[in-house]
Formats: structure tokens, C-alpha cells, sequence
């Protein structure tokens, strides 16, 4: 068995936080490093896209979230083998890739600036999203996005519906997920109470 080591910022969310669900799903050990972002700072020139998170197979370096999202679900058994489900999955982690991509440009704004641009996204991208990956959920049955059953696309969706709906993004209200599509709240709710998920967060309790 190879040695993994996840490297992410030191909180339970972002792009790091469906790998290291995923390695638990999968019963594999490996070594969760969080960092502080002064400490990134620090190590960012050794991170080949000056980004994490960072995995470590064998000391050998592998970037891009969704990717890792893919290798640690497929050994979790959280990854379709079917190619259209597998698609679907793929689809609804790329949605989300894009949707944080357009809240992060707001991030180091100040004061007015931020306010505007966070209106602005609530009125264009992040409801343009949010009720985009409402749909992919009901294509997928209301429940799960694919395959009818927990997948790493659900990981993904439930950690930023999570970070949408938690007050810690000034100026985008706690309840524009629920308002624009209903069934993402439900479905956080399902995947935190998901005995995978819970058993994960049990281990951190
Ligand atoms: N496409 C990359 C994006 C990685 C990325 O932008 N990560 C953010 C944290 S979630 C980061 O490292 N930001 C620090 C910075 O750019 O200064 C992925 O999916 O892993």
C-alpha cells in the first residue's frame, strides 16, 4: 500500500475536505497535514500550482482537487463504474469547481468593494449555480446526484452548500440556497446524517 499524505488548509471544508472523507470511506490511513495560511505562504513555491490541496503518493506530488476527488472515491467505492453516472458525477464536481472559483475572486476584497461584488454574485453566479446544481440533483433522482446513492459529487456538494449556508460568506444570505433550490438543503442534511459522513466526523469528534 502506498504512503498518502492530503495537504490542506486546517479547517473541515473547501477542496480538501471531500479527499480526506473519501480516504476515511476508504479505510485508508494517511497523514492529514494542515497548514495555517502563513505556513502555505511558507511552502507555496514547493506546491507546483501554488495551490492546494496537495496529495503526496510515495512523496510523489498530484494536484487538482476534483481529480483526488476521483482516485480516493474510486478506492471508497464513491465513484460510478457506469460512464454516464460517472459523467454525471464528474459534471456536478466541475459545476462546483466553477461556482467557488467566481466567490473566491472576492476574497481580499474590503468594505464596499466586497459588498458589491458579493451582490453581485448572489444576483448572477452563485444563483446561476446553486439552482443549476439544484437541477443536476434532481436529474439524479432528488436524492443523490449519481449512480442513486452517496457518490464524491455529493461530498463536494455538501460541503459548499454547507459553507453557503453557514454566515461565514459576508453578504450572501444563509438562506439563498434554501430559497433557490430547497432540495440542497435536504440533501446536506442527508449526506451529513449519511452513516459514511457521520462515521468521519465521529472520528474527528
Ligand atoms: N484547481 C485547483 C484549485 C486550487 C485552489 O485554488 N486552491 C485554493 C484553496 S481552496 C488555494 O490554494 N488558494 C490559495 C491561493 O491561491 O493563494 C484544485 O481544484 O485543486
Amino acid at each position: 500500500m502506498p504512503t498518502y499524505k492530503l495537504t490542506y488548509f486546517d479547517f473541515d471544508g473547501g477542496r480538501g475536505e471531500p479527499v480526506r472523507i473519501a480516504f476515511h470511506a476508504a479505510g485508508i490511513g494517511f497523514e492529514d497535514e494542515r497548514v495555517t495560511f502563513p505556513e502555505f505562504q511558507k511552502m507555496r513555491k514547493s506546491m507546483r500550482f501554488s495551490a492546494l490541496p496537495v496529495m503526496h503518493i510515495d512523496g510523489e506530488q498530484v494536484t487538482q482537487s476534483t481529480a483526488l476527488c476521483r482516485y480516493v472515491g474510486r478506492m471508497a467505492g464513491l465513484y460510478p463504474e457506469d460512464g454516464l453516472q460517472s459523467l454525471y458525477c464528474d459534471e456536478t464536481m466541475d459545476a462546483v469547481e466553477d461556482l467557488t472559483h467566481h466567490i473566491v475572486r472576492t476574497f481580499g476584497l474590503e468594505g464596499d468593494a466586497l459588498r458589491e461584488a458579493r451582490e453581485a454574485l448572489v444576483d448572477g453566479w452563485i444563483s446561476v449555480f446553486v439552482k443549476g446544481i439544484g437541477e443536476l440533483l434532481t436529474r439524479g433522482g432528488g436524492e443523490y446526484f449519481a449512480d442513486g446513492r452517496l457518490t464524491v459529487a455529493d461530498l463536494k456538494v455538501f460541503v459548499t452548500t454547507r459553507w453557503l449556508c453557514s454566515g461565514g460568506l459576508e453578504h450572501v444570505p444563509t438562506d439563498l440556497v434554501g430559497q433557490l433550490a430547497p432540495g440542497l438543503v435536504e440533501h446536506e442534511k442527508r449526506v451529513s446524517e449519511h452513516e459514511t459522513v457521520a462515521a468521519y466526523y465521529a472520528s474527528r469528534a
